[in-house]
């Protein structure tokens, strides 16, 4: 039986508080493994869920366009110098409302509409903000796209230089959504420089390995660098912008325009596409900044890519093929290309067994973005749980067993579940009672 975490709310609203414990139940019997879900900390839910959640204040500190501002002023500050000290940037936003957000501003301080922008395609492991067609990105910016090497699964750095050469973008992206292996920044940033394309770093997958020290820091190499909060960072649902302050392109592409790049960030936010900032929001990415900031966090940082390289290391042995053969960061893709069931399968069945994943595109995948060849699987937030390696093992014995029980699932899922339910109940989920 579960103790009631939501005393008030189940007087107030019983049958909300009701799907809560649900959820809660639902986590905790399960293992969460969609690579962008994590468990954010008590301490970011407790600041989430504060008196600043009923605070406006348009504008920036001390500049506002509302009264009663002076402790929401020294909150936002907070978390601009936790961020900029976390990632040693020149300058930070934190009002974005999420990535997508985060990543409409950086377009509107960077590129007006019509102009190309090179990104990797949702299908190739992108983002639908990286010029994707039903995205604004790819509605209102042309996406010149590259993307990892069907054969390989590996980013082909001379091909993408080409395409740049050939393309001449205004805004070359990097990052990723599903991209197992670490991004060469300095690379991208002599293709950028060659072509005179602002570089722009989208690190919301990977921002906690950055932190860790596990993959390159973006931010000395990028004009912009993106991210949310609530993916490897444990943070509050939310995203934040890092740039330099001065436009190196300013003179070619802006010479009318007295703002520098920093200015043209933050105008881009507000007013641009927002309006008041959620400071209940931004108190707690604040909160999560100190958090990262750590040597327990990255340890952390650290357990999450070994978790994930056991994972790997322990399906290959199994026979299974992996976009890219394996994994330098927080996630796996299975490719199902040669086999004759889809993502979508696999994916559904796993859920059955108590692995909740989701089905994914892989590079040169000729199924359908509704069924896909993929399967995409992630290790933050088991790591959050205090999982390990020999977890990982567990769990590879349990993704092979079902894997090869497609057809009759019924008894090796139901007995699947149990064996993860009865995991799970030794690493309760962080964060649900004023523990990490
Ligand atoms: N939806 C996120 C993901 O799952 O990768 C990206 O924003």
């Amino acid at each position: 039986m579960f103790a009631d975490r939501y005393p008030h709310l189940s007087k107030v609203d019983p049958e909300l508080a009701a799907m809560l414990h649900k959820q809660i139940r639902m986590e905790s019997a399960t293992l969460k493994m969609i690579p962008s879900e994590n468990f954010a900390q008590f301490a970011v839910l407790e600041a989430t869920g504060s008196i600043l959640t009923n605070k406006y204040c348009e504008g920036y500190p001390r500049a506002r366009y509302y009264e009663g501002n002076e402790i929401v002023d020294e909150i936002e500050l907070l978390a601009i110098e936790r961020a900029k000290s976390l990632f040693g940037a020149e300058h930070a936003n934190v009002q974005p409302y999420s990535g997508s957000p985060a990543n409409q501003a950086a377009y509107r301080a960077l590129a007006e509409h019509g102009c190309k922008v090179m990104g990797m395609p949702v299908p190739a492991g992108g983002h639908l903000t990286h010029g994707w067609r039903v995205n604004f990105s790819g509605m209102d910016y042309v996406q010149v796209p590259y993307g990892p090497d069907p054969a390989t699964g590996m980013l082909n750095y001379d091909q993408i230089r080409e395409i740049a050469r050939r393309e001449r973008p205004r805004i070359i992206w990097v990052g990723a959504t599903s991209y197992p292996r670490i991004l060469d920044y300095q690379r991208f940033a002599e293709i950028a420089a060659e072509v005179e394309a602002y570089l722009v770093a989208d690190i919301a997958h990977i921002n906690g390995l950055i932190v860790a020290g596990v993959h390159p820091n973006p931010v000395p190499y990028c004009d912009v660098v993106t991210s949310t909060s609530h993916k490897m960072l444990r943070g509050p649902r939310a995203g934040f912008i890092l740039s330099k302050i001065e436009d190196r392109y300013h003179h070619k592409y802006f010479p009318e325009n007295k703002l520098n790049l920093a200015k043209r960030i933050d105008r881009s936010v507000f007013p641009g596409l927002q309006g008041g900032p959620h400071m209940n929001v931004i108190a707690a990415m604040a909160v999560a900044f100190k958090e990262a900031a750590t040597e327990e966090f990255r340890a952390y940082g650290q357990q999450v890519q070994r978790n994930a390289r056991r994972l790997a290391e322990r399906l290959l042995e199994r026979g299974y093929r992996l976009v890219s053969g394996g994994t330098d960061n927080h996630l796996i893709v299975l490719d199902f290309r040669d086999r004759p069931f889809t993502g979508k399968d696999v994916a559904e069945a796993l859920a059955r067994a108590g692995i909740i994943c989701n089905f994914n595109m892989v590079p040169g995948d000729t199924r359908k973005p509704s069924v896909t060849s993929g399967v995409r699987l992630g290790t933050p937030a088991l790591t959050s749980m205090g999982m390990r390696e020999a977890e990982m093992d567990l769990i590879a014995q349990w993704i092979d067993e079902v894997c090869r029980h497609l057809d009759d699932l019924d008894e090796t899922a139901g007995r699947i579940r149990g064996e993860i339910a009865d995991l799970c109940a030794q690493f309760p989920i962080p964060g649900l009672r004023g523990d990490r």
